[in-house]
């Protein structure tokens, strides 16, 4: 898809709702929104080719021991699993996927963040970023995943390891998720500098800025 990001954003603002939002009895589908069964792509651009021997992910920024990781050691951090939906920005939400991978606090607890730092900014293989507060990045069911429903992620899905943040919009979940960077003003990420909320929380509707 390499359509100009600018151009998206506006039409996407603009765009009336392909499908009438789905009923929802269980509350579990944020305003406008509808259901999807299937695990549909959204990637701006293609997968970036990543070798696992030369794969690191890295904790930076306002943080007392800044931290890199080896593929080896970033599967050897102790392992969660927790079931979550997935709201994405374009009104396809997706129920109950199963991550697996390491809960954010595992990373937390060995950076230790510096009390300055307030927002996050995620980095990902190929360039992309997406800016969090750090509040939302310390969530209970915050994950950086490596499989869903017990398959390892595709290259397409973010293998070898994605972000997921079930409550903010989906493209807060960054794949191929190269590193965590704490700071203390929030700046845009990717998406968010083309208008995309800085926040992004479906509930409220966060879609742009
Ligand atoms: N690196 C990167 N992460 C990304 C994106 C992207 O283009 N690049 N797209 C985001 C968007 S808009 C969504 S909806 C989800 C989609 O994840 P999926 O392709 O696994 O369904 O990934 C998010 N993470
Ligand atoms: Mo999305």
């Amino acid at each position: 898809m390499n359509i100009d990001p600018q151009k998206r954003v506006e039409r996407l603002r603009h765009a009336h709702p392909r499908r009438a939002p789905d009923a929802d009895p269980e509350g579990r589908l944020p305003p406008g929104q509808y259901l999807t069964g299937k695990f549909p792509v959204l990637t701006h651009g293609s997968p970036p080719r990543i070798d696992l021997e030369t794969w690191r992910f890295r904790a930076f920024g306002l943080v007392e021991s800044e931290t890199q990781w080896t593929h080896e050691a970033f599967r050897a951090l102790p392992q969660v699993e927790i079931k979550t939906d997935f709201h994405c920005v374009t009104r396809w939400s997706q129920l109950d996927n199963l991550w697996m991978g390491v809960h954010i606090r595992e990373i937390v607890e060995r950076i230790r963040i510096k009390p300055e730092a307030r927002y996050v900014m995620v980095h990902s293989y190929g360039g992309y970023t997406t800016n969090l507060p750090l509040d939302d990045l310390l969530d209970d069911d915050v994950l950086l995943a490596h499989s869903r429903n017990g398959q390892p992620l595709s290259p397409d899905h973010g293998g070898p390891l994605r972000l997921v943040v079930p409550k903010l919009y989906a493209w807060k979940s960054a794949k191929w998720a190269s590193g965590l960077e704490f700071m203390s003003e929030d700046k845009p990420g990717f998406w968010e500098s083309y208008g995309y909320h800085s926040h992004g929380d479906p509930w409220q509707e966060e879609r742009f800025a």
